[in-house]
């Protein structure tokens, strides 16, 4: 397994997946090559040397998880599996994960450089402005943001390392954006600052991608994400204690800030450019960070993630798919062969092998109940490849008789950042939205007597594939 994200970058390019790009501008133009690339079939990642107006060393990479293969890499997971059978093994790797408290270690490689107090000045390093309406120069995209529960355990507390967006304001200040009260580094301010008391924060820009990955899942409040990054590892983070807030940083990242969130201390952030592919919302107050200190490492690296219009997506492979998959499984829900999401999360497909009338419904509904802000949930046959959009849709066209197979859940699970949600409703709270379920299965009842199709099965394809699929390249 790598050890850290330049050795992530190295085993990139050992796959002849890397990029390497030299004086791109940081306003517009490295979110732009970033978006293209991203939307090509072959959706290479990106490392921006000789950004324009900056020293040679700084570097920006892109693109790091985009595709499915490197989504797999940074997981530990086979890169050449085919992305169905990469989700599926990421799902049973996920059920079994043992988590791996992070490790103290004696030295770190962040130390190599550090600015104080009156000498940061974050303008040192390239912060882009990724899409052309955002607000201002976001450093953190994909950047993780640690924090410690201040009721501590007799383990010291929980430390909590999520991803939340960085916008930089000056020599000294960023906002951290949370989505809702709900996420838990809000959650953690919101008990700093009830107490009067400044939140001390650390942001890693530039993290392992095992951390960036554990960054995005749901995990319950109390459990932290460097556990479930060393269990992706199979090894423990390695974190060394900031030299001023004592929180655990870990010790290969590229560029850190220590500092603290004042109490009820805010500035306008945004618009940022969303997953959506809209703008969610005008600039609203988030807090901010002073930034008391900086470390980076020789020609330091930037983790850039900005979030683009679908089907681009920061995974290549749907995370929150195997979560749904696992979660149907436990729901005691049979012979499901696949599960994936399409257009950046807004789809979610379930395929199973059906046994009984209401089988499908059954999985469409919990898929449906875990699928945020997904419109749209379609349930396929055993032999549809759910990843496929080509096949899902041709499942849709003619197995499903709209009149009989589809159903409309209303009020459920969406966010603020649905751009179909009236301003006027979001005003009143609402961030719900309605589900159509796509049942594109052959109907039950008459299973037996469906037209068979023409076209070879899964298996049989792969077996040409495997036999002729050399003449074909
Ligand atoms: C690249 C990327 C950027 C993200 N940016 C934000 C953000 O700015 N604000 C936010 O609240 N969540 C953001 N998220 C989602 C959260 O990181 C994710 O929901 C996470 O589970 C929240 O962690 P928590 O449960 O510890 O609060 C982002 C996710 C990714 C992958
Ligand atoms: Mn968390």
């Amino acid at each position: 397994m790598y050890q850290d994200l330049r050795e992530f970058i190295e085993r990139v390019d050992a796959l002849g997946a890397l990029r390497r790009i030299e004086g791109a501008d940081p306003r517009h133009e490295i979110g732009g090559i970033t978006e293209v690339a991203a939307g090509r079939a072959d959706c290479p990642a990106l490392l921006f040397e000789a950004i324009k107006g900056f020293p040679r060393g700084y570097r920006i990479f892109t693109n790091a998880t985009v595709s499915p293969q490197r989504a797999a890499l940074a997981l530990g997971i086979d890169p050449a599996l085919r992305p169905l059978d990469a989700l599926k093994a990421w799902m049973e790797k996920r059920k079994t994960l043992q988590s791996r408290p992070p490790a103290v270690v004696k030295d770190a490689a962040f130390l190599q450089h550090t600015i104080k107090g009156n000498d940061v000045d974050l303008a040192k390093f390239p912060a882009p402005i990724w899409h052309r309406h955002d607000g201002g120069p976001f450093i953190g995209s994909g950047s993780i943001v640690i924090m410690r529960d201040p009721d501590r355990g007799d383990d010291g507390g929980w430390i909590n390392a999520s991803i939340y967006r960085i916008q930089v304001h000056g020599r000294n200040k960023v906002t951290v954006q949370f989505d809702h009260a709900g996420r838990h580094g809000a959650i953690i301010t919101r008990k700093y600052w009830d107490q009067g008391k400044p939140c001390p924060l650390a942001v890693v820009n530039g993290e392992d991608p095992a951390l960036f990955i554990a960054g995005f899942e749901y995990l319950p409040a109390g459990q932290s994400e460097y556990e479930f990054a060393g269990a992706i590892k199979g090894a423990p983070i390695e974190v060394y204690p900031g030299p001023l807030t004592g929180l655990p940083i870990p010790a290969h990242a590229e560029i850190v800030f220590e500092g603290h969130l004042p109490p009820d201390t805010t500035l306008p952030e945004g618009p940022f450019g969303e997953f959506t592919g809209y703008y969610a919302s005008e600039a609203r107050p988030a807090p901010v960070m002073e930034v008391a200190a900086v470390y980076y490492r020789d020609d330091p690296i930037l983790l850039g993630s900005p979030p683009m219009k679908p089907p681009r997506f920061h995974f290549g492979l749907p995370f929150r798919a195997a979560t749904i998959w696992q979660n149907l499984e436990a729901a005691g829900v049979t012979d499901v062969v696949g599960a994936w999401q399409h257009v950046s999360q807004l789809m979610t497909v379930v395929a199973l092998r059906q046994r009984y009338d209401g089988h499908a419904k059954r999985a469409a509904l919990v898929a449906a109940a875990h699928s945020y802000m997904a419109r749209i949930v379609v349930v396929v046959d055993e032999d549809v490849d759910p990843s496929n959009l080509n096949d899902v849709m041709w499942a849709v066209a003619t197995r499903c008789e709209p009149s009989e197979q589809l159903d409309i859940v209303r009020n459920a699970w969406s966010s603020a950042l649905d751009p179909r949600i009236p301003a006027a409703d979001k005003a009143r709270g609402i961030t719900s939205h309605s589900k159509v379920i796509i049942e594109a299965c052959r109907p039950f009842p008459w299973i037996g007597q469906f037209p068979p199709t023409s076209a070879l099965s899964l298996a049989e394809a792969r077996a040409v594939e495997e036999k002729w699929g050399d003449v074909l390249k």
